[in-house]
């Protein structure tokens, strides 16, 4: 079959999912093309044409985000929302008028919001959690005239009826295809200095209130081998001529042997790379870890340590100490690794007092490449603990709300300190705040 691999991102980011489907379908034999919103100027001309051209039997539609915060100096409190939605709206009306090939979504945005995509873009078929052997097999039932509603992680309408299958996580992600990188031209994304992305590995362990992650995954882990790693990494250096690859799960560092072990590998490869990570855990970051990320061609980390707050460290369950905060920061200052560093304010339970907390102790350190702080909790699912808990005390009134984006901020915090807050950091040297705002109007 031929297969139209949509990546509907307006944001600038690798098109990590798209490329990592793409490949997998095209294992399966299927003809495979990837279209990118991001970088097409007139949307109907240009998707219209590749249709036309290229004629799918179906069209995959991955969707990242549902919404966006990003900083931008004039806008109120110095950060713009977009509601992204309309712009998958927008793909899904040039689809349909330019085809009647079957069209399936997918991707992380969709997975928490099946129904609610479904029913906004008047769509019959998704597919939640991971693509890479559920999307050939739902490829496989449709061409073979097989039962689609068997296909681990769809969801669908029959007849006025929603149905929801659970999906099954990848086992072994080393046989797995590499990501078609190959698909797309990365010379619009070097441009704009987007960096590629590499997955190592599924699942996470922890238990932070506030995140998905482990529910989604899970909590056992799905490693790639560190020689499967590189793999990727060599693939994606002959395909877009980049030097640079970013690792994009969550916490590069645990399980920690894994990430030693990618290090070690790294060190020992012949082929000349640099890689980063937007997630480290500030466990475990010890002089010889440093000197390992150094030793094998690190080019950028980010410290996530969301708070250095003893009761909030507790209350977002992070499992660590802010001895532990304070010892992964002066190890990678003592390193000659570049590092970032990010905090998270206004998870339950944070306060006025416990902001100063944490503020006191990055006060004691330089980050080289700043300090990344976001104002306002994301709220997408029950999968974060702090939903359910939001929803008994009324934060806000039905699912539905969800689908539009809902920010927590605790009560804890006043309205008068929060507005003078970001001002108040952005007089740190190297910090950048993201206020993610409840809605346009709660400044007023
Ligand atoms: C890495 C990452 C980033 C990196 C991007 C790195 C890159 N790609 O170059 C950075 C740090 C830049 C980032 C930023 C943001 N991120 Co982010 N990010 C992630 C993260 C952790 C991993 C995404 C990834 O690459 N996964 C690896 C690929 C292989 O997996 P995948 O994308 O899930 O694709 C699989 C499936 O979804 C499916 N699939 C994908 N497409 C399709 C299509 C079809 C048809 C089918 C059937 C299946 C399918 O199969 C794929 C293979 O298994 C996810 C959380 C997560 N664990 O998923 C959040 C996530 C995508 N980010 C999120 C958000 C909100 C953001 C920000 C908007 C945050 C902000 N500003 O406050 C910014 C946006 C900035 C920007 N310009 O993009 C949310 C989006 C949720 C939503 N409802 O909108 C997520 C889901 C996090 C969350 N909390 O759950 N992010």
């Amino acid at each position: 079959m031929k297969v139209l691999i949509i990546s509907s991102d307006s944001l600038p980011a690798a098109p990590t999912g798209a490329v990592y489907v793409a490949g997998a379908v095209r294992a399966a034999g299927h003809e495979v093309q990837v279209f990118e919103r991001l970088f097409a100027k007139d949307l109907q001309d240009e998707l219209g044409s590749r249709i036309k051209d290229f004629q799918p039997d179906v069209v995959g539609i991955s969707i990242r985000f549902v919404f966006d915060d990003e900083i931008v100096k004039d806008a109120p409190l110095g950060t713009r929302h977009t509601d992204l939605r309309p712009q998958v709206k927008e793909i899904a009306e040039v689809v349909r008028k330019h085809t009647d090939a079957r069209i399936i979504l997918g991707g992380p945005g969709f997975s928490y919001y099946a129904r609610n995509w479904m029913e906004y873009l008047d769509l019959d078929y998704g597919i939640r959690g991971e693509g890479e052997e559920s999307f050939p097999l739902f490829l496989k039932q449709l061409a073979q005239g097989g039962d689609l509603y068997s296909v681990p992680g769809c969801t669908y309408w029959k007849g006025s009826k929603y149905h929801t299958v659970s999906p099954l996580p990848v086992q072994d992600l080393d046989t797995q295809a590499l990501p078609a990188y190959d698909l797309v031209d990365w010379e619009p994304y070097a441009e704009r200095k987007i960096t590629p992305a590499v997955l190592t590995k599924r699942g996470c362990a922890f238990f932070c209130t506030y995140c998905p992650y482990s529910k989604l995954e899970g909590k056992r882990y799905r490693l790639k081998s560190p020689q499967r790693i590189l793999d990727e990494v060599h693939s994606i250096i002959q395909t877009t001529n980049t030097r640079k690859v970013m690792l994009c799960e969550n916490n590069f560092n645990a399980p920690h042997q894994h990430a030693e072990a990618i290090c070690k590998a790294f060190a020992a490869d012949k082929v000349d790379f640099e890689w980063g990570t937007g997630d480290l855990r500030p466990v475990g970051i010890t002089d010889d870890f440093c000197r390992l990320m150094e030793d094998s061609g690190c080019f950028s980390v980010n410290l996530s340590i969301e708070s250095a707050s003893v009761a909030m460290l507790k209350s977002m369950q992070r499992g660590y100490s802010v001895q532990q905060v304070r010892n992964s920061l002066e190890a990678l200052s003592r390193s000659k690794v570049p590092f970032s560093a990010s905090l998270m304010l206004g998870a339950p339970g944070e306060t006025p007092a416990t902001i100063a907390e944490t503020l006191s102790v990055l006060d004691d350190y330089q980050a080289p490449n700043g300090v990344w702080v976001t104002i306002g909790v994301y709220v997408w699912t029950d999968y974060q603990d702090i939903v359910p808990e939001a929803r008994k005390s009324g934060y806000f009134k039905d699912d539905d709300e969800l689908f539009k984006g809902v920010v927590y901020l605790s009560p804890g915090l006043p309205r008068s300190y929060l507005r003078e807050l970001p001002e108040m950091l952005r007089t740190q040297k190297g910090y950048l705040v993201q206020f993610n705002k409840p809605s346009e109007s709660w400044m007023l």
